[in-house]
């Protein structure tokens, strides 16, 4: 397996979620700053021109929740996902896929100072609806699943991490931050991640 990645970029979930696995692929540092991703080289790899992309056994895969879900399956003696069937796997799908589709572009769009937009019909809604969502979603304890942590905590709980630490959530509730917390407790989060995160 092929694991393409920049430790300054969102490559620090899968490379998060590879250490959960105790599994070690081989490792392509992309040079994102100097433009590595517009290469002839890459762009057939991943036409979007963006990290992470796992390669395995000449499959490609991109897209951070894709590649932990994808991961999780792979390698089920390591329980990082819901057995396949369990009901348990919608809450699971919830947590994977609402923070791409639904969060990140409602804060780069805030970020970006821009508010007029059809509420009614853009996937993001508006702040107001997103924020609630989040702290209705953040587990009180343990994690989204309960006692089995998943790559669900992994994607969405690494997402809230992001928007506390670059402020995109401004006022994080204790429940948030506790949750917060409790990922960067994890051996695996602090043997990924640059300690002024921890
Ligand atoms: N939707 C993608 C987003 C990936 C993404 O935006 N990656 C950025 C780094 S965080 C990137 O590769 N940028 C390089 C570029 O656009 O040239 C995912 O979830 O993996």
């Amino acid at each position: 397996m092929q694991h393409y990645f920049n430790p300054m970029s969102r490559a620090m979930t899968t490379l998060w979620m590879f250490a959960e696995l105790q599994v070690e692929p081989e490792q392509v540092l992309v040079d994102i700053q100097s433009g590595e991703t517009a290469t002839a080289e890459f762009r057939p790899i991943n036409p979007m021109g963006k990290i992470p992309v796992l390669v395995d056994d000449g499959v490609v895969v991109t897209e951070v929740a894709a590649i932990c879900a994808y991961l999780a399956d792979k390698f089920p003696e390591k329980h990082l996902a819901p057995e396949l069937g369990s009901p348990l796997r919608g809450r699971y799908y919830r947590y994977l896929f609402v923070p791409g589709t639904t969060l990140e572009p409602m804060f780069t769009v805030n970020s970006m100072g821009i508010s007029d937009y059809p509420a009614m019909s853009v996937g993001f809604g508006d702040m107001e609806r997103c924020l609630t969502t989040i702290e209705e979603m953040t587990p009180a304890e343990d994690w989204v699943l309960g006692k089995q942590f998943t790559a669900a905590d992994i994607v969405f709980g690494g997402t809230l991490d992001f928007f506390v630490q670059t402020g995109g959530i401004e006022r994080p509730s204790s429940k948030l931050r506790a949750y917060v917390r409790r990922l960067k407790d994890r051996l695996a989060y602090q043997a990924t991640h640059d300690p002024s995160w921890h």
